[in-house]
């Protein structure tokens, strides 16, 4: 039985009561949706990306195995060093974490130079840093716990140290997209990618706000015909190079969202398994050959 089925109301009065209810039922729903614990995100929209980052690394969201897909804020980095001298890691580690603090000379083993890759004895990815701020080093008398440092400073600190460390080599060089012809919304992109460290570097996605979706393509002979193929991954080897060139691999854009004209520019992500991503503004041009 509906509660409006006991009322006398004529069809003409309901109707008009129903009205007004729903543009307030409206305004509530506007209103909820203001206050809902988890906005949505507009891409653009920098600094709600960033705080979305620190909630999920808080929440343990993020691990060590794909902290390297993120890109880490520099703000974070800065308010990193500054907590970093406020909580004292500068008198073992030094001012600009090298190791050298005025105790440093005390200590055996000595601090953790933090730009040396090859010293960490537990890790040296951020989630990984942070949780040794917590837990200490339980085989080590002087690298304590520090367990009243707050999540949030915690995995700021952990930015500034592992901004310490060297990049992991890797180079993009001569980016460019092709220019779209007017009613075509697929097109490709191009560019080099030099790899200066020992460790082969695999690309696995590339990402840009101008398409829907990319994919990476070879070009295989097929029947004596030369074809697209998606692969899932490009290696480049050590102290390598991959090129993506025209009638060679590439980077194949879905979904162009406008059209692109030369002189135009779109921005490419391109992520690594086991590194971190690149970011490149790539030029839009009819055709070009990469340079040598
Ligand atoms: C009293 C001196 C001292 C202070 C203060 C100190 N550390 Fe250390 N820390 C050490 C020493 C010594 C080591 C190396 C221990 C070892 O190798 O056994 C170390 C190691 C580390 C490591 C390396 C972990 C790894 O995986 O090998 C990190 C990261 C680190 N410290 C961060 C910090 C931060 C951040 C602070 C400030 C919140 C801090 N430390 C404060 C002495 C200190
Ligand atoms: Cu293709």
């Amino acid at each position: 039985m509906f509660w409006w089925a006991k009322t006398r109301y004529s069809p003409s009065r309901v109707s008009r009561f129903c009205g007004r209810w729903s543009v307030i039922c409206g305004l509530l729903i506007l209103l909820a949706g203001c206050g809902s614990p988890e906005p949505e995100v507009a891409p653009d929209d920098k600094e709600a990306v960033v705080q979305v980052f620190m909630a999920q690394l808080v929440e343990g969201a993020i691990t060590p195995g794909t902290i390297g897909f993120h890109e880490i804020p520099e703000k974070f980095v800065q308010e990193g060093k500054a907590l970093y001298a406020r909580y004292g890691c500068t008198v073992c580690h030094g001012l600009e974490g090298h190791g050298d603090g005025p105790v440093s000379y005390t200590l055996k083993p000595p601090p953790r130079d933090f730009r040396d890759p090859g010293a960490y004895r537990i890790g040296r990815d951020v989630v990984t840093i942070a949780g040794t701020l917590t837990d200490g080093m339980p085989d080590s008398p002087s690298m304590v716990p520090f367990p009243h440092i707050k999540d949030e400073e915690r995995f700021k600190i952990a930015m500034y140290v592992a901004s310490l460390q060297p990049s992991d080599d890797l180079e993009i060089d001569g980016a460019w997209v092709r220019a779209t012809p007017p009613n075509r919304d697929v097109t490709a992109a191009y560019l080099v990618i030099r790899n200066r460290s020992d460790k082969a570097r695999e690309l696995i996605a590339v990402e840009t706000p101008a398409a829907e979706y990319t994919e990476l393509h070879t070009m295989r002979m097929i029947d004596d015909m030369m074809e697209m193929e998606k692969i899932e991954r490009l290696t480049v080897p050590p102290r390598g190079e991959a090129a993506l060139e025209p009638g060679g691999n590439h980077i194949m854009l879905f979904g162009v969202k406008r059209q692109l004209a030369e002189a135009d520019s779109v921005i490419l992500t391109l992520r690594f398994a086991d590194a971190k991503p690149q970011t490149v503004t790539a030029e839009v041009s009819k055709d070009r050959r990469p340079t040598e």
